[in-house]
């Protein structure tokens, strides 16, 4: 069925800014890049990727008559914290299970940005000591369990609700957005930027896209440091995306790109290439990125440009996914 005839719970502000990044593109000498802003997307606890995502999911939460939205994320995860968020704005309990993802030692870190704003936002959320990884876990299903014997319904959202029938869908909304926006502005994107983790954001763009007359080069930018299973997950749901929008037709390999390189050994450690793209986008744009993703697909935009990967003649569309509450549990950082 078309991506139109899906039911759709809007909870952005409508299509989100596009803008020329014109100090950045002159700096690089060549390329002229814009950014579309999922940071400012919404009024929900400062937006972000997800948002547009539970668009799509909300509806089908409601009509199972869910009582509590159940997700999972690392302590500082953005997924979670708009999960929390929805919750609280469509009148539904948020349960969240919180791994240690990440081995950050910033003595704030189960305190600030995300965290705070979830418990701010009434979600139940539980601290547990498991690792990195996109997959389901003991922890959760544990949390979904807990709510169906205190007679609750849960509604299971995965990590990044990506690897949800519906998790592509928002993306695949925000190609369509992107084809509108091209037209008034009178521009086309060649070349989209966008990193890549649970995999449903570029996912959702490669199906979207696909339907489209004119090809464009989708880059995903790994954020995991653990490229295989991204670039794995990110085939399946656009594949899947693409059949569920009635797309016909397979999605051909090299649709699929993403790269590896700027994510450093581990997920959530910023690695230096993540630190000069930050500072690189505060000090020419004021432009905020995090250290877990922006920061790292910022880095590969930076390297695919000034290596002419990324033609002077191009015109790339930087997509900003938020994540800024991070940068709080970041304290260590930019001190000198
Ligand atoms: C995230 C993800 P995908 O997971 O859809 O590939 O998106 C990557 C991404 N930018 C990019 C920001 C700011 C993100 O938050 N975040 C996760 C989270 O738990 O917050 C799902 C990992």
């Amino acid at each position: 069925m078309p991506l139109s005839d899906f039911p759709r719970h809007p909870l952005t502000f409508g299509p989100s800014p596009v803008h020329p990044l014109e100090r950045l593109s002159r700096h690089l000498g060549g390329a002229a890049i814009w950014a579309k802003r999922e940071d400012c997307n919404s009024g929900l606890a400062f937006g972000g990727n997800k948002t547009r995502k539970l668009e799509y999911l909300v509806p089908d939460a409601l009509a199972q008559g869910a009582t509590h939205l159940v997700s999972i994320g690392g302590v500082q995860s953005n997924h979670t914290r708009q999960v929390a968020a929805v919750a609280a704005r469509i009148g539904l309990k948020a349960l969240l299970v919180q791994e240690s993802w990440v081995d950050w030692p910033d003595a704030v870190n189960d305190r600030v940005g995300n965290i705070l704003l979830s418990r701010i936002m009434g979600a139940d959320v539980r601290l547990v000591d498991a690792g990195f990884g996109i997959g389901f876990k003991s922890s959760w299903e544990r949390a979904l369990a807990e709510v169906r014997d205190s007679g609750g319904v849960p509604y299971p959202i995965p990590a990044g609700a990506s690897d949800h029938r519906l998790g592509g869908l928002g993306f695949a909304n925000w190609a369509e957005e992107v084809r509108q926006q091209e037209r008034e502005l009178g521009i086309f994107f060649d070349t989209i930027v966008v990193c890549s983790v649970t995999g449903s954001t570029q996912a959702g763009m490669i199906a979207g896209f696909a339907g489209q007359d004119r090809p464009r080069r989708v880059l995903g930018i790994d954020g995991s440091a653990k490229l295989e299973e991204t670039a794995a997950q990110v085939a399946k749901i656009a594949r899947n995306t693409a059949a569920l929008i009635g797309l016909d037709g397979e999605l051909s390999d090299d649709e699929i790109t993403v790269l590896a390189g700027w994510a450093g050994d581990r997920y959530g450690i910023p690695v230096e290439s993540t630190l000069d793209a930050i500072r690189l986008s505060g000090r020419l744009e004021g432009m905020i990125i995090d250290p877990v993703y922006e920061g790292k697909s910022m880095a590969g935009l930076i390297d695919l440009v000034r290596t002419g990967e990324i033609g002077k003649d191009s015109t790339v569309l930087y997509a900003h996914l938020g994540g800024q509450p991070a940068l709080n549990a970041y304290s260590a950082l930019f001190r000198s």
